[in-house]
């Protein structure tokens, strides 16, 4: 994108977009849940539907005017129907700014303040919105948190099912932010079936792989189905919720005027355009290297004696363990990766003995590397390289002391700045990624 207009009139916002630009360029993308929107998608996001407002449903909205909103909205719907196999017992509400608001909508729409919602614990991959206690979420309703089995680190289906028959939730959330492995809708919906709970399915970070079916999918089963709309299926910010038509007004009504006000119209065009991309050979086979990419990397990582959450990914993510080197060395090994221009993140790992800001884990992913054109033989080098950060800066001790630990990050961060071996890794880095071009950067 050019963005000449942009440049004359505010050189300051200009100049750090190039910046960032550059930064997604030069390194290494590794965090999961993020990809590249391709140029389309971004001038969709980017248009003049920004200037509209359109509180409410298309044929009934607030305001006038909306003549080519409400095509753009329908437009948007028919595709997320198409693209995950849906008929006519199937609604979609497009207008969720992001996925937490969907969340809460999903909760606030269907749901009476107090009742209890079964989800997975944060720790164990499960996302703030899925009840954490510093989340709105557990503020407004009471949260049951299922668990992953502590030996396989997988998801424990008759433990899930005790913990249903014991507690009676009326919401049963399947999804993750964090889980390597792939969960089994069937076997959830018919827990939350079996006690007449609804079943809900957060398929935010999987819906790209959902679409070019290399995972299994939560339809046509599943009762209501939430996705963001900017992770493996690469469009912009924003997220939609999926349900069974017996649900439609609940939905409707938890989203606006439950939780939002006016829907982002641009970004639903750039979700309509997103997922038309969705649809063709291509992002299928965008999809299925992402799963041979993440395998190769996981390889690569447990060939250098690196421990893997669960072992291993079928999707395409995957969550180093770092305790065997000591709790709370995250944040040492997300910085000095980042030193070295790999993006990833610090994140919890099931019964984490250290608190959330300073994890014990890791978490990579390979979407957005993929949509650059990487594939397995980039992924076995990129494993090496962070193989070889991880086994020499987890070493770092972290205090166990709380006061220390902001110190100790710091004193850490200066310590890279010109580290012979940060300085060798990054330009492997560079050196790899300067081989391929970016979506929607170039
Ligand atoms: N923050 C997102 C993720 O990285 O998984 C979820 O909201």
């Amino acid at each position: 994108m050019n963005y000449e207009h942009l440049k004359k009139e505010d050189p300051e916002v200009y100049e750090l977009i190039q910046k960032e630009a550059g930064r997604q360029k030069e390194g290494l993308e590794m965090i999961p849940s993020e990809s590249y929107a391709s140029a389309a998608v971004l001038e969709a996001t980017g248009s003049i539907l920004n200037n509209k407002y359109a509180e409410n449903y298309p044929g009934r909205r607030y305001y006038g005017g909306c003549v080519n909103v409400d095509l753009v909205e329908r437009l948007c719907q028919k595709r997320a129907k198409e693209a995950f196999g849906l008929g006519d017992n199937y609604h979609v509400n497009v207008q969720p700014y992001s996925g937490s608001p969907a969340n809460l909508a999903v909760y606030v729409g269907l749901l009476n303040l107090g009742d209890t919602i079964m989800a997975l614990r944060l720790d164990h991959g499960g996302h703030l919105t899925h009840g954490n206690p510093a989340n709105l979420s557990a503020k407004a309703f009471k949260f049951v948190h299922y668990e992953v089995n502590a030996k396989t680190e997988t998801l424990d289906y008759d433990a899930i099912e005790k913990l249903a028959f014991e507690h009676k939730p009326k919401l049963i959330v399947s999804g993750f932010t964090s889980y390597p492995r792939i969960i089994d809708f069937k076997r959830m919906h018919e827990i939350a079936k079996s006690i007449g709970a609804i079943s809900m399915v957060d398929m935010s970070h999987i819906s790209g792989l959902i679409i070019g079916g290399v995972h299994p999918s939560p339809f046509p089963f599943t009762d209501v189905v939430m996705t963001t709309t900017h992770k493996t299926l690469r469009g912009p910010r924003g997220a939609m919720i999926f349900c069974k038509k017996e649900y439609k007004e609940q939905i409707d009504k938890g989203v606006f005027p439950g939780m939002q006000g006016g829907p982002h119209e641009h970004t639903i065009a750039g979700i309509a355009v997103a997922l038309k991309e969705s649809m063709t050979p291509e992002f299928k086979e965008y999809t299925e290297q992402i799963i041979k990419n993440t395998k190769a990397l996981a390889e690569s990582l447990m060939e250098e004696g690196l421990k893997l959450i669960s072992g291993g990914s079928d999707n395409h993510l995957l969550m180093i363990d770092l305790r065997p080197f000591g709790p709370g060395r995250g944040i040492f090994i997300e910085k000095a990766l980042e030193a070295a221009e790999i993006s990833v993140n610090k994140q919890p790992i099931p019964n984490d003995p250290s608190p959330p800001f300073y994890p014990s884990g890791i978490r990579l992913g390979t979407p957005a590397v993929t949509s650059r054109g990487m594939k397995e033989q980039e992924m076995q080098k990129a494993g090496k390289l962070i193989a070889r950060i991880v086994k020499e800066f987890a070493l770092t001790e972290m205090p166990l002391d709380r006061e220390k630990r902001a110190s100790a990050v710091k004193e850490f961060a200066a310590s890279l700045e010109n580290h012979p071996t940060i300085k060798e890794v990054k330009s492997q880095v560079i050196a790899l990624a300067s081989k391929f071009s970016v979506p929607g950067v170039d």
